[in-house]
């Protein structure tokens, strides 16, 4: 299953590592093929180089839009070496066999990350590149076809291991690598389109990653998993620096990015820490300090926050990193560390510290995918976020100032906290989540609940819910979710409003005291 390499067409874009490459070739007594800028480098560097222009007899055109495209090339790639067929054509039209293809393509992604215009992007379109790549890939019988730089050090490890050879087996996991490279590369190209021609739902879609992580296992230990990332480079999970501690799990990287997700919320706003268990947030704070965010974070709900994922909008400091180090903790994530914070966390093997540059930015727009049975599903990801002028008070008593601060924060708790989601706070901090009920008054019952039994731990003199203000996800439907956490000791209330019992619920409001703000927009979460 070897297949010898005589011949090697080498025509890239990212031309790192193409020199060392080639000259390993060329030691191995390898004929080098190249286009243009490609051959113009390798020639430099002092090697022997045949140009593709040469061989097909046709110089490259139209500004390169036409340079391999012809049989001398296809025909050297395709063509199967034991078919008497395909050798008596390659003998009848002077087609010389290439054994090994290196191409990766015209950099269509970066140009479009860069944000040029349409006919730029166009012109990054590679079509020469991913001919080449299909056709070499699938001939894999014979060709090695090699499309990331990363593979060239596999390549010439696997010459050395082979006598100068190939085996099928790294032909074949190449050509998978190259098929992927290439429908990547596609859906680069029709999802940029997609967004350049306005289509929120073409007909055709797909989406693509590159393999970051392989998983020990998925939510439980029975699945397999992966975590692929899509080439952004926005702070987050795909390309936060681990500094500590042992490998993230499926879980951990799922909170871990569902914390970071809503610290980013308050980039400009007080040191702030949130504290994520199973995914939604067990305490959310501001403070004077980031110590003190994360004090009153931890203090919504202590026994929650036991092997949480704590995530903070500043820099981890000293005296945060000895608060947190002072009960279990999974994952600490922060755009940056002290050096003193860093050596107090050092003493703590297993907690992973991440860092990130900065926050993610809420406001980007990005799709979500949910999958179910026999497809997915397809959204814009949750980027609302309340206008300075968005509330319609509808209660009889318009809320405080402090009210006011308090319903937005937790508005914005809200927004990242499974539904049905009631979120109590005071102060800047959560005092009482409830998350993922199947009816609201139970997730107002529930946080309520939470909030007494901490107050009790605490030994508070009454539950912190006494002056607090609520946010609910969505509508009340009834009365009865508004009138307990009136009973809680809420004095205010944040939500979208439009159920058909509105008015029921704004008269339970009124006949209580309560403050009543309509958002006009929901933030349900499943
Ligand atoms: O414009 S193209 O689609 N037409 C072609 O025939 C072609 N052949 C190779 N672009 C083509 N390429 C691409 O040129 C390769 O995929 C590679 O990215 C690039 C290398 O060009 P150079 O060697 O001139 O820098």
């Amino acid at each position: 299953d070897r297949a010898p390499l005589t011949r090697a067409l080498l025509s890239v874009s990212d031309k790192d590592g193409l020199v060392e490459l080639a000259r390993a070739l060329a030691a191995r007594g390898v004929e080098l093929l190249s286009t243009g800028g490609s051959a113009r480098l390798l020639r430099d560097a002092g090697l022997e180089v045949r140009d593709v222009a040469d061989l097909t007899g046709f110089p490259e055109m139209m500004d390169g839009r036409v340079k391999t495209l012809h049989p001398k090339v296809h025909g050297g790639l395709l063509a199967l070496r034991d078919d008497p067929g395909h050798v008596a054509a390659m003998e009848q039209h002077g087609i010389a066999p290439i054994d090994l293809l290196v191409v990766n393509l015209y950099p269509f992604e970066a140009t479009v990350a860069a944000g040029a215009d349409y006919d730029t992007a166009i012109e990054n379109i590679d079509i020469g590149g991913p001919a080449m790549i299909r056709a070499a890939a699938k001939n894999h019988g014979h060709v090695a076809v090699v499309t990331d730089v990363e593979d060239y050090d596999a390549l010439l490890a696997e010459l050395d291991a082979n006598d100068g050879q190939t085996t099928y087996a790294f032909r074949r996991r190449l050509a998978q690598t190259a098929y992927a490279r290439t429908a990547a590369y596609d859906t680069a190209v029709s999802t940029w389109m997609a967004s350049a021609i306005g289509e929120a739902a073409p007909r055709r879609r797909s989406f693509a990653g590159t393999l970051a992580q392989t998983l020990r296992y998925g939510e439980n230990p029975h699945q397999q998993a992966a975590f692929y990332t899509d080439g952004s480079d926005a702070p987050g999970l795909a390309n936060a620096e681990q500094l500590q501690g042992k490998e993230l799990s499926y879980n951990n990287i799922n909170d871990t990015d569902a914390a970071f997700a809503l610290v980013s919320e308050f980039a400009d706003a007080a040191p702030a820490c949130v504290i994520v268990k199973h995914a939604n947030p067990c305490g959310v704070a501001t403070g004077g300090s980031l110590a003190e965010a994360y004090g009153r974070a931890f203090d919504c709900d202590r026994t929650s926050a036991f092997g949480g994922i704590v995530a903070l909008n500043r820099p981890l400091d000293a005296a945060t990193a000895r608060a947190i180090t002072e009960i279990f903790t999974e994952v600490v994530i922060a755009p940056g560390a002290s050096d003193e914070a860093r050596a107090i966390f050092a003493a703590k093997k297993n907690l992973r510290l991440l860092l990130t540059a900065g926050l993610a930015d809420p406001t980007t727009a990005a799709t979500a995918f949910t999958q179910v049975s026999g497809g997915f599903l397809v959204q814009d990801r949750d980027t609302g976020r309340l206008a300075p002028d968005a509330l319609k008070v509808v209660s009889e008593r318009a809320p405080s100032e402090r009210e006011l601060a308090d319903l937005r924060f937790a508005w914005t708790v809200a927004k990242h906290v499974k539904s049905n989601a009631i979120v109590y706070c005071k102060d800047g901090a959560t005092v009482g989540v409830g998350a993922g009920q199947m009816s609201r008054v139970d997730s107002t019952r529930i946080a309520a609940r939470k909030a007494a039994d901490m107050a009790e731990a605490l030994g508070l003199a009454a539950p912190p819910t006494q002056g607090s203000v609520v946010a609910s996800d969505a509508f009340f439907p009834f009365a009865d979710g508004l009138i307990t956490a009136a009973e809680a000791g809420a004095t205010a209330i944040i939500q979208p409003g439009g159920s058909m019992r509105d008015d029921e619920v704004i008269a339970a409001a009124d006949a209580r005291g309560l403050a009543m703000v309509f958002t006009g927009m929901r933030h349900f979460r499943h």
